[in-house]
């Protein structure tokens, strides 16, 4: 073979031309693909600089994942849901805006989500990883605004380094005018993913109601969709997107991540983790902490960059990322919630006054779809683009 036709491969040893685009073919097809390759070594084109790795302690407690120790822990503050609607709401309005402003992360509890729901949902979601490639790859697409689209790592399109997740996201609004497009395999993933995407819809809608009364900013926890003073009334056509992540065993948990550090774009994320898998790290208090593994009959529910900037920065959105482990497949549905794609989202006039001037500039779910199309999202820094 001529040398012109021979080049350095990621792991060093010489491979030719033809191989190359075997091998970036491969990272296209995402991580799920590589697993079942049998890959023993993590390619370089996963392997995080040294500063960015995590530092992994991982241990096998029975047949779960933790990479929980004592100084790692984090216990999310509980909300009980149950408790907006009887004589405790104040109480429970408190303790959500404590949550809101020094967590940006709660654990949601007794939230009225039939579990059939729920299981349904995550059951679907491993299914749908489990089709062969070539089943998947059909939901493949760079375009953002697609009712359906299936990838890996953040953008496959951009990302200098891939990430060890496969995903497939399902947008949900409105759910008669994309259904037609989601895949009609496995065969209850449309069926799961309605009554999922209704439910979350309207936990959505009862929580951004507290949010608002918790702000001081509606004089009743009405829901939003009902609410005409808050001036929020579009929140009931807005956008939603179900994200259902798969992050296979990975051979070199250590050199990588599941998900590299970011906050979510909405006004609320609600996460259902594996109830397993360990993996969700939040970065609170200048460190990061694992979330432990929640029961399927709750939600973990964060702040997104959108509410950040309706509180004017009262609460924040916080990083988060997900790490990977050796041994064990781990699954999250994630639920984002926001505005409408035009809908401008500003801080809400009446937390603007002398002492809290106004933090941020009018954005949309659109600005922030154009941002990742011409950049890395990297940690905070869209949000960082939309202040003052
Ligand atoms: O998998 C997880 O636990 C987190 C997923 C996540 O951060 C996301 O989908 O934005």
């Amino acid at each position: 073979m001529s040398p012109a036709a021979m080049m350095g491969s990621e792991e060093g040893e010489e491979i030719n031309c033809g191989e190359i685009d075997d091998i970036s073919m491969s990272y296209q097809k995402g991580v799920k693909h590589l697993q079942e390759r049998g890959i023993t070594k993590l390619p370089n084109k996963y392997i995080l600089p040294f500063s960015e790795r995590p530092n992994l302690r991982e241990i096998a407690v029975g047949p779960a994942i933790r990479f929980t120790t004592e100084s790692n822990a984090l216990k999310l503050p509980v909300i009980d849901f149950s408790h907006f609607c009887g004589p405790n709401r104040s109480q429970a309005l408190a303790s959500l805006a404590k949550a809101c402003e020094h967590y940006g992360f709660f654990q949601l509890i007794n939230h009225g989500i039939p579990s059939d729901v729920i299981d349904r949902m995550m059951k679907a979601s491993r299914d749908f990883f489990e089709l062969p490639f070539e089943e998947r790859s059909k939901y493949m697409t760079s375009d953002m605004r697609a009712a359906v689209r299936c990838g890996t790592s953040f953008s496959q399109k951009r990302d200098n380094v891939f990430c060890w997740r496969d995903f497939l996201k399902l947008s949900c609004h409105s759910l008669p005018g994309v259904l037609p497009f989601w895949p009609s395999s496995p065969p209850d993933l449309r069926e799961a993913g309605v009554s999922y995407s209704k439910k979350t819809k309207n936990l959505y809608l009862e929580l951004m109601g507290a949010i608002v009364e918790s702000l001081g900013v509606a004089e009743e926890g009405a829901a939003i969709h009902q609410s005409e003073k808050s001036g929020l009334e579009e929140f009931g056509g807005g956008s939603h997107i179900i994200v259902a992540n798969c992050y296979p065993a990975c051979p070199e948990p250590d050199l990588t991540l599941g998900m590299l550090p970011h906050s979510d774009y909405g006004f609320l994320t609600l996460l259902l983790q594996d109830e397993q898998v360990e993996g969700l790290q939040i970065h609170h208090q200048g460190r990061w902490v694992s979330v432990a593994p929640t029961p399927a009959s709750s939600f973990i529910i964060n702040v997104g960059d959108h509410l950040e900037i309706f509180s004017n920065g009262r609460y924040k959105s916080v990083l988060h990322r997900v790490v990977a482990n050796s041994s064990s497949t781990r699954f999250s549905v994630a639920s984002l919630h926001s505005l409408s794609f035009e809908s401008m989202v500003r801080p809400s006039p009446k937390l603007i006054d002398d002492q809290n001037p106004r933090r941020y500039k009018d954005t949309s779910y659109a600005d922030f779809l154009e941002f990742i199309s011409l950049k890395e999202h990297k940690g905070k820094n869209f949000l960082e683009s939309r202040k003052n």
